[in-house]
């Protein structure tokens, strides 16, 4: 395993380079959701980012939209094992949201609309690898899939990008979000096939 991510090689070698161990490829749009879709209005939808001193930084649906957006084009990969190439989103890197935030913090903890939540170490949301999405190819995010906004951490499994997302905590120390708690892999990388606890 290289320090370069494969999926960033992968063209050259074909689909199955691309591929992740373990995965297949569709075309579709598999929906995972555990429990209902909430239904959130962007009228009251906040995004907020505290700190593990406990300062917080709180954006509106209007505030969020004026921030720079970014259109990251990339592969996702379920740990359910579809994978899916070439999406592409519009939305706000957390390189961003995080630009003014005071931290020393190690650890990041997604928390949402309806009570999900996973663990991400702080740095994964950094060096422009993950963002807060709200179009998926140009439309708003359907509520199925996590619109009005949802986390996309495309170089780990897609249970990390965490729909109706409405926060995240920064900690000292890590702990386990909804599906980590219930035996899932704590950081969830395709490529090392870290599907579970114990992989
Ligand atoms: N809030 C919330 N986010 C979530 C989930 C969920 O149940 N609730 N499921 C996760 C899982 S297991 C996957 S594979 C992806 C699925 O995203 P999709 O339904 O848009 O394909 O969302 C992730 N984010
Ligand atoms: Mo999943």
């Amino acid at each position: 395993m290289g320090i370069v991510s494969r999926g960033f090689q992968g063209r050259r070698g074909g689909d199955s380079e691309r591929l992740p161990p373990g995965q297949y490829l569709t075309d579709g749009f598999p929906v995972l959701t555990a429990g209902p879709t909430p239904r959130v209005d962007t009228g009251e939808w906040t995004f907020t980012i505290t700190t593990e001193t406990g300062e917080s930084r709180t954006w509106s649906w209007r505030e969020f939209q004026n921030l720079p957006q970014e259109h990251p084009h990339t592969d996702i990969h379920c740990v359910t094992r579809w994978s899916k190439f070439d999406t592409d989103w519009t939305g706000v890197s957390l390189d961003t949201l995080l630009a003014d935030v005071d931290t020393s913090a190690d650890y990041a903890l997604a928390y949402c609309y309806g009570g999900y939540s996973t663990n991400l170490p702080l740095q994964d949301l950094q060096e422009g690898r993950a963002w807060v999405v709200h179009e998926f190819e140009g439309e708003p995010l359907p509520a199925e899939h996590g619109g009005p906004a949802r986390l996309f951490v495309p170089h780990l499994y897609f249970w990390k990008s965490a729909k109706w997302v409405r926060g995240i905590r920064l900690l000292d120390h890590d702990g386990p979000g909804f599906w980590e708690q219930a035996g899932y892999h704590d950081y969830g990388d395709p490529w090392r096939e870290q599907r579970y606890r114990g992989d």
